[in-house]
Parts: structure tokens; C-alpha cells; sequence
């Protein structure tokens, strides 16, 4: 395990609400306990709970999110989440999340994405790159990079890119209005838009002007696809062509040849997708298949919290369950660098950091 850990890793697929610390969600709905927004007691077990179905992990996010509404917190979490992954040597991290409106608290979905913007300007004992270097961001970063190397106090680097996902409950309007903020905050990193949620709500056809939008505005569009079975709404998706998708559980052939003729690329999240249920067991998962096949992968989370994983754990995961050897799992994460949504000078950068590092690995 501790050779996955400190290896340079990719994260293409992680939800920021679902990968909250245990430690943070329970301080919080302790919190929110004693003033009694909540009933502690009543929450702790659901929060604690080690295995959920498909449809368990949706009413806990609907739990969390009670949890996580203020915007203080919003910015706690994040923080804590880059934290997380970039001590665990993540090295690039596309962080997703659903902005929220809510009026009661004055909310809007611009004053959410700040507050995650704030979370990463809160972390101290990592150097986050999130904004698109003009030449002068660049000079200045790499002055005080170098001033902490020579000083001896270089800190770890994570290059962090942001993707607002559209929640399957979401109108049109309001998937719009995702689209034009993601557009709106391309200078604080955000490269592209999900589609994600309870993937037994809500319809295609429902979300089509806004990814078409977000498409020919230059975003990036990755899917939740074939989580549960859909024929026609998998078919459909594949159709749209998006850059990357998420899951692709219940594949049937054709989807399959369709998929690889398209050479899409596929985020994997095979604890996720264990616990939920949407593939039945680790042994059977299509990762295998996909990867002997040669078609792009790249290895994911999904929620570090609700699955109580890592992307360390995933690949160690991958190794003992596949026989993937040491420098091939190197290669597999080294190969995740090209599905990233970020332009090429950030993909040379954490390509350099890859080889710097490859020596390491035996
Ligand atoms: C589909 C998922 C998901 O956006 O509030 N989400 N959507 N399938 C999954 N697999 C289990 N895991 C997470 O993060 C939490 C939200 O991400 C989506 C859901 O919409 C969930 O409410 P944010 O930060």
C-alpha cells in the first residue's frame, strides 16, 4: 500500500461533498445536534454505516448536504479534501461539485463556488495550483517556488481543476445556469461540467441545451453513464460524445463497441461501484477487460468518504485484484495525464513530476 501512496497520482473523478473526512461530518452533525437542526443520535448510524446500496448513498447525500449547507463549511471541506489527496501524493486532482442555491441561508450558486474557492486558498502546507497561469502568475509562482527550495522549505505541489456538475433533479434552466457560472469562473480553474446524481432521476433530453452549450463554449464534458441500466439513455449519451464518462457499469456489446470505436475514455471507481452494487463483484468489474483492451482508463475515487477508500487504496486494489505489477500501475496513472480537462503546460508539468519520481518506482 505505502508504494501506491507515495507514487504521483492522478484524480479525475471525486464529488467534493462526498469525499468529506468522517471525523469533519460527524463534528459537524454533532454540531448541528446541539442546536437542534438534527437528531445526532438518529444521524450517526447512517453516517457510520459501512455498506449502501445505490439508493442508501443518495439519501445519505441528501443528509450531507443538511450538514454542509453553511458557506463556511463548504470552504472547510474543500480545504480539508485537497489536503487529503494531495498527501497522498495526488498530484493533479479534478474536483466536482454541485453548486447549490439556498435562499434561507443567501446562497446562490456563485456564492457556493466561492466559498470552494476560499478552500483553496485556505490550504498552507501545500502549494495548490488552481489558477490557469497568465506569464506573470507563472514568474511569480516559480520566484517563490524557487525562494522555498533554496530555503529548503519546498512544499508538496497539487494542480487542482475544478468541474461544476449538473444534478440529474436539475431543469433545464438551472442546468444552464451551471453551465454560464462554470463560463464565468474559467479564471479560478474550472475547466468543464458532470453530470451526475441519482441516476434513476431525471431524463437526457431534460440536460441537452446546457451540455451543448458548455460544449461549444469550449468546456469540457464528462458523463455519468450507465450506472444502472438505461439502453437508450447509454446509447444516447454515447451519441453526445462526451470527452470522458463516469461508471459504465451496465454495458451491454453494443455499447461496448460503440464506446471503444469512439475511444472515450472511462473514469473506473471500483469500490463505488462494488458497494453499490452496480457491478457485482471486484473480480468481474470491466475494468479488466478495458484495460487489457488497451482503451484509456484512469482510476478514480468517487467519494473518499462515503466509500471509505482512497485513490492509494484503488490502485492497490487494482494491482492485487488484476496482477497489475508496480511499474505497470506507474504507467496506468502516468497514462491518466492525457484524459485530464487541463490545457497541455499543466498535463508537462505533472508529466515532469511523474518522471522525476519514475525512478522510484522499481
Ligand atoms: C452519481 C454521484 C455519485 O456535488 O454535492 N454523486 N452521482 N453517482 C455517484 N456514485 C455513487 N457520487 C456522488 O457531491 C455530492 C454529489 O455528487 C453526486 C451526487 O449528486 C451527490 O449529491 P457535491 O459536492
Amino acid at each position: 500500500m505505502e508504494s501506491f501512496r507515495s507514487m504521483p497520482k492522478v484524480e479525475l473523478h471525486a464529488h467534493l461533498n462526498g469525499s468529506i473526512r468522517n471525523s469533519t461530518i460527524l463534528e459537524l452533525a454533532r454540531d448541528l445536534g446541539q442546536k437542534g437542526v438534527i437528531d445526532f443520535l438518529d444521524v450517526e448510524h447512517v453516517i457510520m454505516k459501512n455498506d449502501r446500496s445505490l439508493v442508501e448513498v443518495f439519501k445519505l447525500f441528501d443528509l450531507v448536504h443538511v450538514i454542509t449547507t453553511e458557506h463556511s463549511t463548504i470552504t472547510r471541506i474543500t480545504k480539508e479534501v485537497i489536503e487529503d489527496f494531495a498527501s497522498e501524493n495526488v498530484v493533479y486532482l479534478e474536483l466536482r461539485t454541485t453548486p447549490k442555491k439556498n435562499d434561507s441561508i443567501g446562497m446562490s450558486k456563485r456564492s457556493y463556488m466561492e466559498a470552494v474557492i476560499q478552500g483553496l486558498r485556505a490550504v498552507a502546507s501545500f502549494d495548490v495550483h488552481f489558477v490557469p497561469q497568465t506569464k506573470q502568475v507563472a514568474s511569480s509562482f516559480n520566484s517563490q517556488f524557487m525562494e522555498n527550495s533554496l530555503n529548503g522549505s519546498a512544499k508538496k505541489k497539487i494542480y487542482v481543476r475544478l468541474l461544476l456538475s449538473i444534478d440529474r433533479r436539475e431543469t433545464t434552466i438551472a442546468a444552464l445556469e451551471t453551465v454560464e457560472l462554470a463560463l464565468e469562473m474559467r479564471d479560478v480553474g474550472v475547466v468543464g461540467v458532470d453530470l451526475s446524481g441519482n441516476p434513476t432521476v431525471g431524463e437526457w433530453d431534460t440536460f441537452v441545451p446546457a451540455l451543448s452549450f458548455a460544449r461549444q463554449k469550449g468546456l469540457r464534458v464528462t458523463l455519468h453513464c450507465g450506472e444502472v441500466p438505461n439502453r437508450k439513455e447509454i446509447q444516447q449519451m454515447l451519441d453526445f460524445v462526451p470527452e470522458r464518462i463516469g461508471h459504465a457499469c451496465c454495458f451491454c456489446e453494443e455499447d461496448w463497441r460503440k464506446l471503444k470505436a469512439l475511444n472515450v475514455p472511462v473514469e473506473i471507481c471500483l469500490t463505488s461501484n462494488v458497494m453499490t452494487q452496480s457491478v457485482s463483484s471486484i473480480d468481474v468489474h470491466h475494468f479488466a477487460d478495458l484495460y487489457r483492451a488497451q482503451h484509456p482508463v484512469a482510476l478514480c475515487t468517487d467519494d473518499t468518504g462515503v466509500f471509505s477508500t482512497s485513490l492509494s487504496q484503488e490502485y492497490s486494489l487494482a494491482s492485487s485484484t488484476f496482477g497489475i505489477d508496480k511499474a505497470d500501475i506507474f504507467d496506468l496513472a502516468y497514462k491518466a495525464i492525457s484524459q485530464a480537462f487541463a490545457d497541455h503546460k499543466v498535463k508537462d508539468e505533472v508529466r515532469k513530476i511523474f518522471s522525476s519520481a519514475k525512478g522510484q518506482v522499481s
